[in-house]
């Protein structure tokens, strides 16, 4: 099997709380490569781009309040299955149903502030890791 990649978005609650070294330990040890990551702010019509795809949703302007209320880290992930790996690794949405072990459980703590946003298809992985990176960021 082949190694793919996944972007994974470190939350504002998750920095706010402190998490964020955490988390890359989490990752780490799961057998997750970090092949980029960096730290930032994002501007409104950012985060309307980043979820224009929820934008009929009646959670979206929370959302995009939600995700630019801090920084966040936004990294790119490389393992085997990665996008449906990372899947499993942060939980359901809703941290309340997440299994446990799950970064969703341990360090989520609503349906909104869920500390983590991972890709859900390759072809959205693709579109999500060009949004924040450039082919020079990624390791190879
Ligand atoms: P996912 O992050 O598990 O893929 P999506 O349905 O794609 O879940 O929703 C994107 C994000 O929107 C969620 O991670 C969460 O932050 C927020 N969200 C989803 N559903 C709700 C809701 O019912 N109320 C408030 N926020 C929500
Ligand atoms: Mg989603």
């Amino acid at each position: 099997m082949s190694l793919k990649k996944t972007l994974s978005i470190i939350k504002p609650d998750a920095i706010e709380s402190k998490y964020h070294g955490k988390i890359i330990d989490f990752l780490e040890n799961k057998g997750f490569k970090i092949v980029a990551q960096k730290k930032l702010k994002l501007s409104k019509v950012q985060a309307e781009a980043f979820y224009d795809i929820h934008k009929e949703r009646p959670f979206f302007k929370d959302l995009v309040d939600f995700m630019i209320s801090g920084e966040i880290v936004a990294q790119v992930l490389e393992a085997e299955n990665a996008v449906l790996f990372y899947r499993e690794v942060m939980g359901d949405t809703n941290p309340e149903k997440a299994e446990n072990d799950t970064l969703r459980k341990l360090y989520g703590t609503n349906i909104q502030c869920n500390a983590v946003h991972g890709s859900d298809s390759d072809e959205n992985a693709t579109k999500e890791i060009s949004f924040f990176f450039s082919n020079l960021e990624l390791i190879n």
